[in-house]
């Protein structure tokens, strides 16, 4: 389903820039049955009858013009979680990041409509203050092909070797959506260089926890969707009492007498044995 080889070059460029994009990544007879299965989470409709842990947005309830997130649809669908828990995923980011191997900590279905607003530019390592180490690794997957136009991913270029900053207040639809990143810049005299992510669809880029990242409005006429893995290091743990972030949400999954992210709800998508 998912083929990738990381070559050395590639591996420089990830670490002097914070991010990596790739035009081919998943095998392309996937991306229509992908796109309905996205349509059948938003409806409600969830193949194992469990539901997503996050769903902000709901078919007939909700307005059309916000961007549509379902955290941990892996749960509710088979071949979202096919996408998610891929080895290939685990094992190209632990050799972006240099980790013995990589655990999925939380993944977005994302569908930005016609119009669909923005998402608040942030670093995705700020909201895991409940991980020890608090750091994180993403790789995401467009299924329509992406451009400025369409609200598409955008970096700030090299922006992994800056200071780690708290959480966006104001992630969904904000009416600024470089705000807090602008701040950032102004406060530590930063120059921003921005990087669109414009790719065919079934594509993928894959970013630092660190790295700066968010995307505008969609103004074109078609929808742009993407399925997104968020990984820690495979040997992660709880930290002991902070429950920040999306810890708020996740923190529930500790079991008694352990600080180990146990599989059922963490997957552990790949590890180096030897
Ligand atoms: O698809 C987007 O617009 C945002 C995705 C994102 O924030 C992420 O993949 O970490």
């Amino acid at each position: 389903m998912i083929k990738a080889s990381i070559t050395e070059d590639q591996l420089k460029d990830f670490q002097k820039n914070g991010f990596l994009t790739l035009d081919k990544f998943i095998n392309l007879k996937y991306l229509d049955e992908l796109k309905h299965r996205i349509d059948l989470l938003f409806r409600g409709e969830f193949e194992t009858g469990i539901e997503p842990d996050e769903w902000n947005w709901k078919s007939g309830r909700d307005p059309n013009n916000v961007t549509r997130q379902i955290c941990n649809g892996w749960k509710s669908d088979s071949l979202i979680k096919q996408v998610v828990c891929n080895p290939i995923i685990g094992q190209t980011i632990s050799k972006l990041m240099n980790w013995k191997g990589a655990r999925l900590i939380q993944d977005n279905v994302l569908w930005k409509p016609p119009q669909g607003k923005s998402l608040a530019f942030h670093q995705d390592a700020a909201y895991v203050d409940w991980i020890i180490p608090q750091t994180m690794a993403t790789c995401w997957i467009p299924l329509d092909k992406t451009h400025k136009e369409n609200g598409t991913l955008e970096f700030a270029i090299e922006s992994h070797k800056w200071q780690l900053c708290p959480p966006s207040d104001n992630f969904h639809a904000p009416d600024d959506y470089t705000k807090e990143l602008d701040s950032y810049l102004k406060m530590n005299d930063k120059h921003l260089q921005k990087y669109a992510v414009e790719v065919p669809a079934g594509g993928a880029s894959f970013h630092h926890g660190m790295t700066w990242h968010g995307s505008g409005v969609n103004l074109s006429s078609s929808n742009r969707r993407a399925i997104v893995a968020h990984c820690v290091p495979s040997d992660a743990i709880f930290h002991p009492t902070n429950s920040g972030g999306t810890g708020k949400i996740y923190r529930k999954y500790k079991m008694k007498d352990t600080d180990k992210l146990d599989d059922s709800f963490f997957p552990l998508l790949w590890e180096d044995n030897h």
